[in-house]
């Protein structure tokens, strides 16, 4: 059980530390338990240096002593550890592409007329996505448009005669040509997921660099998929806009029906959010105030960036929002629900529902969302929590009561109309004279998870606030944008006392330009972890502007507590866009000498991005501070 004293060593968030005291007390089974009966962990694992690729292994290579020196096949250890990376990669690509072929579904079953809850949000953005993809615009309807549209998402996953539309569309002409001459223009999104599976098979690809080109083309299909996931989501629930609400587990209300929406795609819990308000009466006549939403992990993404709905908690301590006792039902749909989910509900009085036919945990209730039925299914869903509400009324919760204001949904579209307001001509002027002057020195995009092994939310906020001190302006995604805003980072009451000077000023005169009477947040809001694309187009924007590639910019990335495949993915395509890439946790990679190297330094002569793999956030922020300033040597400022 969890040491109530040792609660801090686990997360530095303290309501969810007095949900760590509380889960210990009434020996509720928590993630920091079980990771605490998983010590020591495997060596070879941890390195990278274990194979379980077909049926005579598993094969382990001893990188120190005496042991064996490769598999029983043969592979070498850089082989091996470069075969676990690409798979890797190919999870997360399966996944966040899984969600934008979910979305392409959807918009193609809202034009053929077959899913009424859903309509055209952004037609703005609708013809600009087909006039990028060559789709002709003039003269047709919204839903031919969207029709063709979702042709083309979906055309993108197999192999084709021409290239993933969603890579070579988005990128700018210079980094285009790097990719083609590097030959990482992906094919087809699934394409490159197979081809990985393919080359990574017992006695296919066994040359390490090979095998590491091949993953980077795979992650290039992957920053495709998130790219169409974000198109797809703010033409069909709009485009993200600055907006106030508040984050941590004090946003749940002892009385009121709460339900907390967690995994990832908004086609389920944009449907919750827009009816929630219907089901008031009914909730009142189960004795509650009313319905609470709020948002875990990245669906708390999407609908706070989109509705300002509050988000719980994310990643590490999804547990903890039910450890209050005050959540009626918790709804998932996939990836980053932890199974565990289910037996913590259980204890905790909580309805668990899964939605989701890819994603059914073991005792929880299975509910199969469809997007022809969505407003049935949401109210079948709003029923059940409104009954077990009733079953919990008048028994005691444990909300902590922490919370804290938070600013979020600074889309690109959002930050350039912001910037517009003090040259709107030329919108990104502004910001590229600040980068020029040094008031900005660089950007640092905080992006990925909470991980178990780091104290949640220490990496995150111990480095932010190192690079927003040196004037590092800071955009978050994913859970690194949850655990900043839980510790005040998106709060505009707290900017001057955490930038320095040069950024503190820049903040202050966009804020003002736009009516706010202060600052933007210290650090902006960009969404979930598929809008680490909107990243990915502000660095594109920003490059073409000034007119260089993207890896001459002075602009980093960081997964400061990164947990899942799709961290991995992600970090390799910020890689392969150009970027300096942190990543504050042991990657399995450390066991291959020649693969460390690749991914550390040599890949820098190739696509100007790389690795930096670092567990201590302080000597990760100098190494972050010195490849921004290297760039702007470089580039003369
Ligand atoms: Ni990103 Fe988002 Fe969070 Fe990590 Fe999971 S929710 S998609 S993978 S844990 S940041
Ligand atoms: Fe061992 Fe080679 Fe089989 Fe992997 S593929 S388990 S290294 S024999």
């Amino acid at each position: 059980m969890a040491d109530i004293g040792n609660s801090g060593a686990k997360s530095t968030d303290p309501a969810v530390r007095q949900m760590i005291v509380k889960a210990a007390k009434t020996e509720v089974q928590t993630v920091w338990d079980r990771y605490e009966v998983m010590q020591p962990q495997c060596g070879f694992g941890e390195t990278g240096l274990c194979c379980r690729h077909c049926l005579q292994g598993p094969c382990r290579i001893d990188p120190f002593g005496e042991g064996p020196k490769a598999g029983i096949c043969g592979a070498s250890a850089d082989t091996m550890v470069a075969r676990g990376l690409d798979r890797a990669i190919a999870a997360g690509t399966a996944a966040h592409s899984g969600h934008a072929k979910h979305l392409a579904h959807t918009l193609m079953k809202m034009a053929k007329g077959q899913a009424k809850s859903y309509s055209i949000k952004e037609a703005g953005k609708l013809k600009a996505v087909a006039a990028r993809l060559g789709i002709a615009v003039d003269g047709r309807s919204d839903t031919e448009l969207a029709l063709d549209v979702a042709k083309a998402a979906l055309a993108d996953f197999h192999e084709k005669d021409t290239p993933v539309l969603w890579a070579t569309t988005v990128v700018n002409p210079q980094r285009a040509k790097v990719l083609s001459d590097l030959d990482l223009v992906p094919k087809g999104i699934d394409h490159e997921v197979s081809e990985i599976m393919h080359r990574t098979l017992y006695g296919v690809d066994a040359d390490p660099v090979n095998l590491l080109l091949g993953g980077l083309r795979c992650a290039v299909a992957d920053l495709a998929g998130c790219y169409m996931g974000t198109d797809l989501a703010d033409i069909l629930f709009g485009i993200p806009q600055p907006t106030v609400t508040e984050a941590n587990l004090g946003t749940l209300k002892a009385d009121a029906v709460n339900i907390a929406l967690h995994g990832h795609n908004p086609v389920l819990s944009d449907v919750l959010v827009t009816r929630a308000e219907t089901k008031k009466q009914a909730a009142m006549a189960a004795g509650a105030t009313g319905i609470n939403l709020v948002g875990v992990c990245c669906t708390g993404n999407e609908i706070m960036m989109r509705h300002g709905i509050a988000s719980c908690t994310h990643s590490v301590s999804q547990e903890m929002a039910l450890v209050t006792g005050a959540v009626d039902a918790m709804i998932v749909d996939y990836q980053c629900i932890m199974p565990s989910m289910a037996s913590v509900a259980e204890c905790c009085g909580t309805t668990l529902v899964t939605t989701m036919d890819i994603a059914k945990i073991t005792g929880a209730k299975h509910i199969a969302f469809t997007e022809e039925a969505a407003e049935e299914k949401a109210d079948e869903i709003f029923d059940l929590a409104i009954a077990n509400f009733a079953r919990r009324k008048g028994k005691p919760v444990d909300i902590p009561d922490i919370k804290t204001p938070v600013v979020a949904g600074f889309s690109v579209e959002a930050i350039v109309a912001a910037l517009s307001k003090l040259d709107p001509e030329e919108p990104l002027k502004p910001l590229a004279d600040n980068i020029k002057a040094g008031n900005i020195r660089g950007v640092c995009l905080f992006a990925g998870c909470n991980n178990v092994k780091v104290p949640q939310d220490s990496n995150f906020t111990a480095i932010a606030r190192r690079l927003l001190k040196e004037n590092v302006l800071v955009v978050a995604t994913g859970c690194g944008a949850g655990a900043l805003m839980r510790h005040g980072f998106m709060d505009p009451a707290n900017t001057d006392e955490l930038c320095g000077d040069g950024l503190k000023a820049v903040l202050r005169a966009i804020g003002e330009a736009n009516g706010l009477g202060g600052p933007l947040p210290a650090v902006l809001h960009m969404g979930s972890c598929v809008d680490n694309s909107r990243a990915v187009a502000l660095t594109v924007a920003l490059a073409e502007y000034l007119g260089v590639d993207t890896d001459k910019l002075p602009v980093v990335a960081s997964a400061a507590e990164a947990v899942s495949e799709k961290a991995v993915s992600i970090g390799a395509y910020a890689v392969a866009a150009g970027l300096p890439t942190h990543v504050g946790v042991m990657l399995p990679v450390l066991g291959g000498p020649l693969v460390t190297e690749v991914l550390t330094e040599k890949i820098k002569g190739l696509t100007g991005g790389y690795f930096i793999v670092d567990l201590d956030p302080q000597s990760a922020s100098d190494k972050l501070l010195a490849a921004i300033d290297e760039r702007r040597a470089k580039l003369g400022l």
